[in-house]
């Protein structure tokens, strides 16, 4: 996969005067801005190489590893398990973050109780990792804990209109408690894994798991600021 847009920072770090304007500016921030981030309107497109353009009908979600029984889904069997809305706040590693953005879906942890739940060794002993796979070789690794189970969903629409190929459309993973390349466009699968296996960006040293509000960035900077 060829890298056309790093999520990585845009040249500006927080050693300088940024922390100095951001504590003198506190008042207006909105608290629910994590530190270093911006806000914006807008929906910036961050893909590594090319955009696949699926359709609908071609798409299926797979939800396997250490679950009791692993399924398929097509867009037909997962709409009709009743689609939720979602508003969350998503936080971009290159430093935007947009609030309330809304999304329909249906959460990860029902999605996981369709399979029969986490089987032993996966989220049932804390130890699990769900692994979100993507067309073309990409993936994030999440912990399967509370906060993941509780948060995450997979989103087939945005604004109340089917997602866009470039936003990851027919479904994507949202993760919005961790910097949003761990949330997967063009998810095919999600794999529910007793081992941490890295996905694309945590491999090129990214971290490991991404909390805005800790700024997990990267992984090299958190080891020497530890
Ligand atoms: N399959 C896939 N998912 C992906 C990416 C990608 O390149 N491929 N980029 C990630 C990154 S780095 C970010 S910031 C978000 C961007 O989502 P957006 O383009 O909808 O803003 O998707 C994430 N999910
Ligand atoms: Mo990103």
């Amino acid at each position: 996969m060829t890298q056309q847009q790093p999520p990585g920072d845009d040249g500006r770090r927080s050693r300088g005067t940024g922390g100095f304007l951001a504590f003198a500016q506190g008042g207006d921030r909105d608290p629910r801005l994590p530190p270093g981030q911006r806000l914006t309107q807008k929906f910036p497109v961050l893909t590594a190489g090319d955009t696949p353009v699926i359709a609908e009908a071609d798409w299926q979600l797979a939800i396997d590893g250490l679950v009791a029984a692993p399924f398929h889904l097509d867009m037909a069997g997962f709409k009709a398990l009743g689609l939720d809305t979602f508003t969350v706040d998503i936080h971009c590693v290159t430093r935007w973050s947009r609030l309330d953005t809304r999304w329909q879906g249906i959460g990860l942890s029902r999605l996981l109780a369709e399979a029969g739940g986490a089987r032993a060794g996966g989220a049932r002993d804390g130890g699990g990792w769900l692994i979100a796979h993507g067309v073309g070789g990409y993936a994030a690794n999440l912990k399967l804990d509370d906060e993941t189970l509780a948060r995450c969903f997979v989103a087939t629409h945005h604004d109340g209109m089917p997602l866009s190929a470039e936003h990851g459309g027919p479904a994507r993973l949202v993760a919005p408690h961790r910097y949003f390349w761990k949330s997967t466009k063009w998810l095919t699968r999600l794999e529910v894994s007793p081992h941490d296996l890295k996905g694309y960006w945590e491999r090129l040293g990214y971290h490991n798991r991404g909390d805005p509000w800790r700024q997990e960035r990267y992984r090299g900077l958190d080891d020497r600021m530890r």
